[in-house]
């Protein structure tokens, strides 16, 4: 089994923090993103669509889309539950997660991918409108997410969840992304403080 990993960028650190906190290694095969080295034909064969991260497994089963690749550990691993336990809490867990996803690490990459320098090559044609769209979208939610967070330590409820991770994540890559939290929003501070300080925020 080999993870193809793309170093910094948001995706493939969700794995790599989803891995840690359940405690499994699987070797790592560092792909370049900055050198274009998704792009050349030796990772373009594994993953046609050019993105990372991607598990190939021991039968040459290719894996891509950080939430399969999360599962397929879930599946393999149950413990700790990362996606809930039984019917209403795995519902919960994946509305949370969906949510974190499409309203904000999307709208944090958007910014990112449309404004900086540094993503002219990956993201054609770059409109920097879009990013300036999407950086109030950024503070709507985290303020949405502030309330929520008044009524419980984690994303979905009492437990620490895939959907902190894609939280953590998401906040995390507003530096790059030039944005910062608002003032105020207590609890999402509280929250954050608490995620990213968990051992395997630094995979
Ligand atoms: N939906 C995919 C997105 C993967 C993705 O976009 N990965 C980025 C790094 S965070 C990438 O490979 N970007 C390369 C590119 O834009 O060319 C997932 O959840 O894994």
């Amino acid at each position: 089994m080999k993870l193809y990993d793309g170093g910094r960028a948001p995706n493939p650190r969700r794995v790599r923090i989803f891995l840690a906190e359940k405690g499994i290694t699987v070797p790592l095969e560092p792909v370049d993103l900055g050198a274009l080295a998704h792009k050349a034909p030796a990772y373009a064969a594994i993953n046609p669509l050019q993105r990372l991260p991607a598990l190939v497994l021991d039968d040459g089963t290719v894996i891509a889309e950080s939430i399969a690749i999360c599962r397929y550990f879930e599946a393999t691993a149950p413990d700790p539950p990362l996606f809930g336990r039984g019917a209403k809490d795995t519902a919960l867990v994946e509305m949370w997660n969906r949510r974190l996803e499409l309203n904000l690490l999307l709208a944090v990459t958007s910014v990112f991918r449309h404004l900086h320098p540094a993503m002219q090559e990956l993201e054609t044609p770059q409109v920097p409108a879009w990013a300036e769209a999407n950086k109030p979208r950024v503070v709507d939610f985290l303020t949405f997410l502030d309330g929520e967070l008044k009524t419980r330590p984690f994303i979905a409820g009492e437990r620490y969840t895939v959907a902190d991770i894609t939280g953590l994540v998401a906040v995390d890559f507003m530096k790059p992304a030039k944005l910062t939290v608002p003032d105020g929003l207590a609890h999402l501070r509280r929250w954050h403080d608490q995620v990213r300080t968990r051992p395997s925020a630094a995979a």
